[in-house]
């Protein structure tokens, strides 16, 4: 890999996720990125279709990729899936709303928890035990966020919030590394395996 901030980050944040995979470590690691650095910018794509999901880095221990909405744009309400997330904002501010199911497994309306909101810099974190979400940039602005799945998520569950109805759904990537693509994800994934 050659020596970019990016490259630099996944390399940190492979050691810190093997140190210590709870820890402060790895918000740290990516509240600094989020502060200084800008070579991100090679990797994003807008779409007005939704909001893209541009793949960094994938390795056994993570994913990182760069998420690009437009005004509008919204997340569908999900769950990761067993994993943990945390989420930098590198442009823009995004919005988190929180859901949780009344009784877990017993299909019935969400109920809504929380919304925060994340300035420029701050690391947000998700996993299944605090919450489902749904993500989007605060009105009138687009976004940039940078998002740590450890480890990758290659699928997760969508909710409908009326009716507590979930689908399962596989996510795809809108490109790698900079290259817009529309390859399979599967065939994606299988490319960087046992990295
Ligand atoms: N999990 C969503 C996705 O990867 C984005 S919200 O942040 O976890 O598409
Ligand atoms: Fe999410």
């Amino acid at each position: 890999m050659s020596q970019t901030a990016l490259n630099s980050l996944c390399r940190e944040l492979r050691a810190e996720l093997r140190r210590d995979a709870r820890g402060p470590g790895v918000a740290a690691l990516l509240t600094r990125y989020a502060e200084r650095e800008e070579d991100w910018r090679d990797y994003v794509f807008f779409d007005d279709a939704g909001y893209t999901r541009n793949l960094a880095h994938r390795c056994d221990e993570f994913e990182l990729l760069l998420l690009a909405w437009q005004e509008g744009h919204e997340s569908p309400i999900h769950c990761h899936d067993g994993q943990r997330c945390w989420m930098a904002v590198l442009e823009g501010k995004m919005e988190e709303r929180h859901y949780r199911e009344p009784v877990p497994g017993v299909q019935a309306p969400l109920v809504a928890g929380e919304v925060r909101r994340f300035e420029q810099g701050r690391v947000a974190f998700i996993e299944d035990e605090i919450a489902l979400h749904s993500i989007r940039p605060a009105p009138r602005t687009r976004g940039v966020s940078l998002h740590l799945y450890a480890r990758a998520i290659d699928q997760c569950r969508v909710f409908d919030p009326e009716t507590g109805a979930s689908t399962l759904r596989e996510v795809g990537y809108y490109s790698v590394r900079g290259e817009r693509t529309e390859r399979p994800a599967a065939e994606i994934r299988a490319e960087w395996a046992g990295s």
